[in-house]
């Protein structure tokens, strides 16, 4: 099966998702999700440039050597617009397997390990009671497990809230260029705790709650925050601090048993290796789109169950179907996966692009039996909905300090 054309597709469904389509002289074709929030063109230019020419004429079994070719053969390796392209020509080649093979991709896996995925989804509001309204809502469409985010007050624009916002989707569409927001982390310290105090008092202790720091705190505000959270008993506290030093993450153990979870910027095994050996994070959020695809994630899955550390994929609405898809598959085989974050399927004009093989029912999605990923795209649709540039929001501190995401 020999690969004939590398097509790379970039639209805006009410987000911008960059689309590859591999096509070979057997006539069957694969999809792969290549999408990076803020930067997409730079990984279309990538796959057109630089990757595409290299794979007319080549076998598209040949997945992992592929794979190595594409990041041990660029001699530039890493770095998330590569790790990305390759994401979405390896996500590609799977499928493309699948549907030669006439199974889904977890069969080639190795099978299933569980019949159904456990998600968990968010639930945010500009103030507490609007947080846990939403919380209650949640628990009422079946969800065992969902992450709390509230506006802090005093801080416009808190991470993970909508504003006057109504979705995520309306809240993509009104960013072309990087909107500003402030942050103050004493403010945020003296908040959080009471919003999941109240939490508790209100839901009791058998809903499992998250939170995500986005990585604004030093680590030892990181240490006194999942201290000051361990009487509330959360799945995990995710990104307290930025990664690029892992040590940092041994501190923050040092102090409490709140467990962590990191990992949704990495774009490789070795992001991750020194916080895996250590044991300093319970929980690896790394999204096969931007850590080079079913290939990349599947090595740092195994390398992570050697080390008792679960899988919880990032989940965010600027990953597509695609990328859903390639996470449901490795879900549902990976004896260590622990859980997936969810925020819903899209609006309707995603849903007149793509279709997906996973339904939801009572805080779980399951996955059909459909032959390789199971989505499908549709080109002339697509086509309707042109690339908008859309930014995520800086912060920065009130005397104008830029600070971390
Ligand atoms: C999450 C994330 C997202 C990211 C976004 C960046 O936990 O889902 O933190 O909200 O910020 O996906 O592109
Ligand atoms: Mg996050």
């Amino acid at each position: 099966m020999k690969i004939t054309n590398v097509k790379v597709f970039v639209n805006c469904p009410d987000r911008n998702f960059v689309t590859v389509k591999i096509e070979t002289d057997e006539g069957l074709f694969g999809l792969g999700d290549a999408t990076l929030n803020g930067r997409e063109l730079a990984v279309v230019a990538y796959l057109k440039e630089h990757i595409k020419p290299c794979l007319i004429g080549k076998d598209a079994h040949q997945i992992e050597d592929t794979w190595q070719y594409l990041y041990k053969g660029a001699y530039w390796r890493r770095g998330p617009i590569t790790m990305t392209s390759i994401a979405g020509i390896d996500m590609a080649l799977w499928d493309l397997k699948g549907k030669a093979a006439g199974m889904p991709v977890y069969q080639l896996l190795g099978g299933t390990s569980r019949s159904k995925i456990r998600v968990y989804g968010h639930a945010n509001g500009q103030t507490i009671s609007e947080t846990l309204e939403n919380l209650g809502r949640l628990i009422k469409e079946g969800y065992t497990a969902v992450r709390l985010q509230c506006a802090i007050p005093g801080l416009e624009g808190t991470y993970g809230t909508l504003g006057d916002k109504k979705d995520y989707l309306e809240m993509q569409s009104s960013r072309p260029l990087p909107p500003e927001q402030p942050w103050d982390t004493n403010k945020y310290l003296n908040f959080i705790p009471t919003l999941f105090k109240k939490a508790r008092e209100e839901y009791g202790e058998e809903i499992q709650l998250l939170h995500d720091v986005h990585s604004r705190l030093t680590p030892i505000e990181a240490s006194r925050l999942a201290k000051e959270l361990e009487p509330y008993h959360l799945l995990f506290l995710e990104d307290p601090v930025p990664a690029e030093n892992q040590s940092n993450y041994k501190i923050i153990r040092q102090h409490s048993t709140t467990p962590l979870a990191v990992g949704e910027v990495f774009n490789s095994i070795w992001d991750a290796k020194e916080l895996i050996e250590n044991h300093s994070i319970d929980y690896i959020r790394t999204a096969a789109t931007h850590a080079g695809g079913i290939t990349g994630l599947r090595k740092i899955i195994d390398f992570a169950g050697l080390h008792q550390i679960r899988t919880a994929p990032h989940g965010p609405p600027d990953i597509s179907p695609i990328g859903h898809a390639a996470h449901a598959h490795l879900n549902i085989w990976a004896n260590n996966f622990g859980i997936q974050e969810f925020v819903g399927f899209g609006g309707e004009k995603m849903a007149t692009v793509f279709t997906h093989p996973l339904a939801y029912a009572e805080g779980h999605l399951y996955l059909n039996d459909l032959p390789g990923l199971g989505v499908s795209f549709n080109e002339q649709e697509a086509e309707k909905y042109p690339y908008k540039r859309s930014y995520l929001p800086v912060s920065r501190l009130e005397d104008g300090t830029l600070w971390d995401w």
